[in-house]
């Protein structure tokens, strides 16, 4: 049972809770009535990894419509400092630039922080991160990560500084944070700056401390597919007050005044109506994230017994935003690869995404770069070919969440008899 714009508001299927278990998809009882196959979808509207929650509509809406009667609509407005002000409260960290998105935000950042020659940085990110540096003249050494914790190897950072290293820059990939007491600690030792892309952490904590206010800097993507979104947008936080005043002038074309400039910079600035969505998401976020986590618990209980497949989990010790749900897909346990399976989610209309396949390191310009960067990135080749993300957050609902997991288990409960009738006929053309 669905019911219209109810709680959170933003999704015309949002679901009563309570009814949670009453509406079930159908899900296949043999292999011929895959989509794949033939057969008709599980879901006939599409389900992506990402959709974006929208919080309370008519509250956004009066926003809007206060910022059109102002005649303010960009250049630091008072949505904009009153959101700016806001992250600064939830975070507990002294200074937040908000930029127009997190990408702009590592550049202005890294030139506002004198980066230069090489940075390393995890090979298993979004193109965002190396590509920022890079834009900026400067070279992403691509390290390994934790094939526990999907993140940056300390060790083999430490590894790859030379006398170009100016800089690492962890990322907390799906909001686990890093191991930033080794990284701070190794930075210390070297004398690197220390940033954090933090684009898939906000709201979450490491040893009880919210993500934000570590290493030199930190920066957050409010781009749509966010937990927390300003449409397009990011923000630069930081307790260092120099650093702040300086990514402020930056972010503005380095304006002091009305026609002073006083360094270079660039158009990096936040609008009224990014700022504006931007305090209508934090305002809903508490919901958000009991509807991810309601999500994730689901995910987690019917995914334990499914041979191949294992959850990513969070610490249940710190906050979390709970905004990815992500799979390694063990090909010898499962029956089939993660590729598989993802062609066969995506014919029944559950758009599962590879992230970050194949690998920043295997992108341009790296690859033609540093051709050679794979040998020293076991892990990080061994997980882009295993990941797969799950639709989640307040588009899809408890029984979306069923039916997928009922899907992933019947694929898998079934692989052989799929790849004996993929064997017979292929893939159709269209997947
Ligand atoms: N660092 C990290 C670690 C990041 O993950 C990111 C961004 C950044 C830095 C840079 O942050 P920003 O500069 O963007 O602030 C998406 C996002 O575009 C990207 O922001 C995000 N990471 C990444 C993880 O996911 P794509 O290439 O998958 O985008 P796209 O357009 O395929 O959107 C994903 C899904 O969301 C689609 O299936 C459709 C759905 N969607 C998307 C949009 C924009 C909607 O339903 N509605 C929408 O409005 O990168």
């Amino acid at each position: 049972m669905y019911i219209n714009r109810v709680g959170d508001a933003d999704n015309p299927r949002f679901e009563d809770p309570s009814q949670a278990n009453i509406c079930r998809h159908s899900v296949k009882s043999h292999v011929e009535e895959l989509a794949i196959f033939g057969g008709p979808p599980v879901f006939p509207y599409k389900l992506h990894v990402g959709r974006p929650n929208i919080g309370e509509r008519s509250a956004l809406l009066d926003r809007i419509n206060d910022i059109l009667d102002r005649r303010w609509l960009t250049n630091d407005g008072p949505c904009l400092q009153q959101f700016e002000k806001h992250i600064c409260e939830l975070i507990g960290v002294k200074h937040c630039v908000a930029v127009c998105n997190a990408t702009i935000g590592l550049e202005i950042l890294a030139k506002a922080i004198g980066l230069s020659g090489e940075v390393i940085v995890p090979s298993f990110t979004f193109a965002a991160t190396a590509h920022a540096l890079r834009w900026v003249g400067i070279t992403p050494v691509f390290c390994d990560i934790d094939r526990a914790t999907h993140n940056i190897d300390p060790r083999q950072a430490e590894e790859f500084i030379s006398a170009r290293t100016s800089g690492i820059i962890g990322v907390h990939l799906w909001g686990r944070p890093c191991n930033m007491d080794a990284l701070v600690d190794l930075t210390q030792r070297h004398g690197l700056t220390l940033l954090f892309d933090s684009a898939h952490a906000f709201g979450c904590s490491y040893k009880g401390r919210m993500i934000g206010g570590f290493g030199d800097a930190e920066i957050f993507s409010f781009h749509a597919t966010k937990f927390i979104n300003t449409f397009e947008g990011g923000a630069v936080v930081t307790n260092k007050d120099e650093l702040a005043a300086k990514l402020r002038l930056m972010r503005n074309f380095g304006f002091v005044g009305l026609d002073t400039v006083a360094c270079l910079g660039t158009n990096g600035k936040m609008n009224e109506v990014c700022a504006a969505m931007g305090l209508n998401s934090v305002a809903s976020m508490d919901t958000f994230i009991e509807i991810n986590r309601r999500h994730y618990d689901r995910y987690r209980r019917q995914m334990a017994i499914v041979p191949g497949i294992s959850l990513a989990l969070y610490d249940e010790g710190e906050k979390n935003n709970y905004q990815y749900i992500v799979l390694e897909i063990e090909e010898e346990n499962a029956g089939v690869s993660r590729d598989i399976l993802e062609k066969i989610l995506w014919a029944e209309n559950v758009l599962a995404r590879r992230y970050f396949h194949p690998g920043c390191h295997s992108m341009e310009p790296y690859r033609t770069e540093q051709p050679t960067a794979s040998a020293h990135l076991p892990n990080t080749q061994w997980l882009v070919e295993r990941i797969i993300c799950l639709p989640t957050g307040s588009a899809v609902t408890s029984n979306d969440v069923a039916s997928i997991c009922a899907l992933v288990s019947f694929v898998i409960e079934n692989a052989a008899a799929v790849q004996e009738r993929l064997a017979m006929g292929g893939f159709p053309a269209s997947l």
